[in-house]
């Protein structure tokens, strides 16, 4: 069995995430999401609309998605690879080459192409203009 994983904060879940786990699926026999927790997304200088335990059961309903664990730090992803006995690594093009050093000779690395015109934080605006 292929076991791929990839990582994020999968707030307000959008076509262009479910295109990223329909071609990161595709990669193997078996999709892991590693979700960035909600103390991560501040390090990140992401405030998520949803929680955790909200974006958690969300991907949990995608079909495309196996298992859903948290992502508490960002050197976490070699150990996740041993842990997990994960064989690709795929993430959105947005990161290209910042996990290879990390990564390089654990598991195959893949950057995706992001899907343009659609994020969680112009859905936010576009809500907050509506608002006003
Ligand atoms: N994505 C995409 N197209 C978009 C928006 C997002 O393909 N229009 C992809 C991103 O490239 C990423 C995934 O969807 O692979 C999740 O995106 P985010 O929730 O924005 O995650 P991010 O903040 O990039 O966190 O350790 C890695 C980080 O946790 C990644």
């Amino acid at each position: 069995m292929k076991r791929v994983i990839t990582y994020g904060t999968y707030d307000l879940l959008h076509y262009g995430h479910i295109a990223l786990l329909r071609r990161a699926r595709a990669l193997g026999d078996f999709l892991m999401v590693a979700l960035s927790s909600d103390e991560f997304n501040a390090g990140k200088g992401k405030r998520a609309y949803f929680s955790y335990e909200q974006r958690k059961a969300m991907l949990e309903a995608v079909r495309y998605v196996d298992m859903v664990v948290p992502e508490r730090t960002w050197g976490q992803k070699s150990q996740d690879i041993d842990e997990y006995g994960i064989d690709v690594f795929v993430i959105g093009d947005d990161w290209v080459d910042t996990f290879d050093e990390q990564l390089e000779g654990r598991c195959e690395i893949v950057y995706l192409p992001r899907t343009p015109e659609i994020d969680a934080s112009r859905m936010k605006e576009c809500c907050d203009t509506e608002e006003a």
